[in-house]
């Protein structure tokens, strides 16, 4: 199927108009596999991110957290009234001071760790700095101004093309928040699913009728989001941190494009055509975390970000564009 789309006019199928771009990626129009590094190039020039990152690994650190951390609470409290140290460390709650950083071992709610500030954003008695990340999910179901993302697609031939909104929607996934004594911290956004779109349908000036189904797009990126949470806009004694993500964070899409009709084959081909791990990008944003009510939100406010761009071999280009929204997740 795919190759019947290709065949490559395509560095002179630019489109002039702005919600088009011009972006005239012509390797992005390699099939499935290709991946993950002509993403990042096709959707935002300072990303240039992040690799060749596979997929997979991503999830490893977050996920092993997981299990425990949704526990950690509960354990922590336990230990604190019968005398065991917090965070793995056999320091005996005497007036010495293990890692130095002049709270005694007896008041320190990290022993073994200097953290001078004793931060302890969920108030379990851990420190953040010995404590197990908070963990939040996408929850089905959540209030439709939530869990949803605007953007917009485009389907174009050279200089013809059109448009359509597309919410996305968030389905489900895990974020993960991870606290230090300095007020920073990291979100870990590994897996975060949107759902499936309805049929996008377009056409251009009667020469091609588009379809589009975006199947699914799949946060993958290895990286945190590191976000500053600076104590001007933290209170850490009542949990609220609010940030800024300081990177792009890798997504990896899938979908069908669906050429119902061409008048002129030469420039797009009947037939389905697989958008399939067609790597794309989250833009930067403002992440809220609350602990009183345990939720943690991710705001996306950038209406130029290019979410994914695919320029097929037969010309053509099938972008998303623009993410605003936000995305929140409950503990
Ligand atoms: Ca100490
Ligand atoms: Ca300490
Ligand atoms: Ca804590």
């Amino acid at each position: 199927m795919l190759s019947r789309l290709h065949t490559s006019l395509l560095s002179s199928l630019i489109l002039a108009g702005a919600a088009c771009g011009d972006n005239g990626n012509n390797t992005s129009a390699t099939e499935s596999t290709s991946s993950t590094t002509d993403a990042a190039t096709a959707t935002e020039p300072t990303t240039s991110t992040t690799t060749s990152g596979t997929p997979t690994t991503s999830t490893t650190s977050p996920d092993e957290t997981t299990t425990t951390s949704t526990e950690e609470p509960t354990t922590s409290t336990t230990s604190t009234t019968t005398g065991v140290t917090p965070g793995d460390c056999a320091a005996p709650a005497d007036d010495a001071d293990e890692d130095g950083d002049s709270i005694a071992n007896k008041d320190d709610n990290c022993r073994c760790d200097a953290n001078p500030n004793q931060l302890d954003f969920d108030g379990n008695s851990v420190g953040n700095v010995c404590d197990a990340p908070l963990v939040f999910s996408i929850a089905d179901g959540a209030p439709p101004e939530f869990n949803k993302l605007d953007s917009e697609a485009s389907a174009s031939m050279g200089p013809i093309g059109c448009q359509f909104p597309v919410s996305l929607i968030g389905t489900g996934g895990d974020v993960e928040v991870m606290l230090d004594d300095e007020g920073t911290g990291k979100v870990y956004a590994a897996t975060v699913n949107i759902a499936d779109t309805p049929q996008l349908e377009c056409n251009i000036l009667a020469i091609v009728n588009v379809k589009l189904v975006i199947k699914n797009l799949v946060i993958t990126g290895p990286d945190a989001f590191t976000v500053g949470f600076p104590f001007t806009v933290a209170d850490h004694n009542s949990g609220t941190v609010t940030g800024m993500m300081d990177m792009i964070h890798n997504i990896v899409v899938n979908g069908v494009i669906d050429v119902q009709e061409s008048s002129n084959e030469q420039l797009a081909m009947t037939g389905e055509s697989p958008l399939e791990d067609v790597p794309g990008s989250f833009p930067v944003g403002t992440v809220t975390v609350v602990n009183d009510g345990g939720q943690v939100t991710l705001d996306f406010d950038n209406d130029n970000h290019v979410v994914f761009m695919q320029t097929t071999m037969g010309g053509l280009e099938v972008k998303l564009t623009g993410l605003t929204g936000k995305l929140r997740l409950r503990q």
